[in-house]
């Protein structure tokens, strides 16, 4: 068997002696994550058949309108992480606290936490266009068999032991990182299974492509107008390409295959950007990285940023690695 036809099943238990906790049950998460997201596959698939688009009347903590299939898909991601013991918490951009996992169960041995935008870009939905999945996953630092506190959320990017996204686009896909590298996984909806179809992926060190919200662009930093305008100025390699699906998935999955920068600056209206810092910017950061690419809040690295609040808000350049650092020299010179 080639790698090209492997599995997402036969490569969990493949991979599972590379983790450095190796007990089984990251992999067993990753399961967990695997079958929601088949679920959720098949509801966005028949959104437009059936009578569940539309705002469901409620609004999240953020103050947006909550989808109906926002509040479908955090119910199956939260349903399929807590049936299997191994989660102890659970943070969702849907929900406003983060919720505990087997509180009154002193025996408890769960060690995991998983951050999770279940349903990104949802704002997409009703017009067919790709969303996503976004999720982190890190060890408690509590004492296991405790219930898990705030501090196990609020962890450095760099803690992270697992993270990825599924993308409902063209084809539905799974990619993730546990720290070796970026494996991506397409689903064969006629038997529901995802297969090894993206190997290492890596982020080209370069790009063609920039990805930002261009109608926000009087209320952004001068130095990332500057970058922008860069981006426009008739070069051997440029003007780049401009490509912004508003579905920070599907704008991240294109730019790390073929090369290119997604932005989300901070602006006069938004003095943090618009992201979540622990279940976008973080994971997207981590698979960035481990594919060889950059990501960045303009000055420092995303992964290095101390988390305050479960919903704080970052500005965020995520890219091919060298984009991000020109974007960085541009941001540098108003410091
Ligand atoms: P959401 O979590 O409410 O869906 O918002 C996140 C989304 C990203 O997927 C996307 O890149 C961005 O918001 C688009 O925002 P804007 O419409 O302001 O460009
Ligand atoms: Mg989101």
């Amino acid at each position: 068997m080639t790698n090209r036809n492997k599995t997402l099943g036969e490569f969990i238990i493949e991979t599972q002696h590379s983790f450095q906790y190796s007990s089984g049950e990251l992999s067993k998460l990753i399961h967990a994550l695997r079958l929601a997201a088949k679920v959720v596959n098949h509801e966005v698939n028949k959104a437009g058949l059936v009578d569940i688009l539309g705002a469901a009347g409620d609004t999240n903590i953020q103050g947006e309108d909550q989808q109906k299939l926002d509040v479908l898909a955090n119910e199956k991601f939260i349903q399929s992480l807590t049936n299997r013991g191994i989660v102890c918490g659970i943070a969702s951009e849907e929900e406003d606290h983060y919720i505990e996992v087997n509180s009154q169960d002193e025996n408890h041995q769960n060690k995991y936490v998983v951050l999770i935008d279940p349903l990104d870009g949802s704002s997409n939905i009703d017009v067919n266009v790709s969303v996503g999945t976004i999720f982190s996953i890190y060890r408690r630092i509590t004492p296991v068999g405790t219930p898990v506190k705030m501090k196990d959320f609020l962890q450095l990017g760099r803690n992270q032991v697992a993270a990825g996204y599924i993308v409902y686009g063209t084809s539905t896909m799974l990619v993730y990182t546990t720290g070796h590298g970026v494996n991506g996984f397409t689903l064969n909806p006629a038997i529901g299974t995802f297969y090894l179809s993206h190997p290492k992926i890596q982020f080209p060190s370069d790009g063609k492509i920039y990805s930002v919200n261009e109608g926000n662009y009087i209320h952004f930093p001068q130095g990332v107008k500057d970058y922008i305008k860069y981006c426009q100025e008739e070069d051997a390699d440029r003007p780049y390409k401009s490509r912004y699906i508003g579905s920070l998935v599907s704008d991240f999955h294109r730019n790390m295959i073929k090369g290119g920068i997604y932005m989300y600056p901070k602006s006069s209206v938004a003095n943090k950007g618009k992201l979540r810092l622990l279940y976008e910017c973080n994971p997207m950061a981590f698979l960035a990285e481990q594919a060889g690419g950059k990501a960045s809040d303009g000055e420092s690295p995303i992964l290095d940023l101390v988390p305050t609040e479960l919903h704080e808000r970052v500005p965020f350049f995520c890219g091919s690695k060298n984009m991000v650092d020109k974007l960085e020299e541009f941001v540098s010179k108003y410091k």
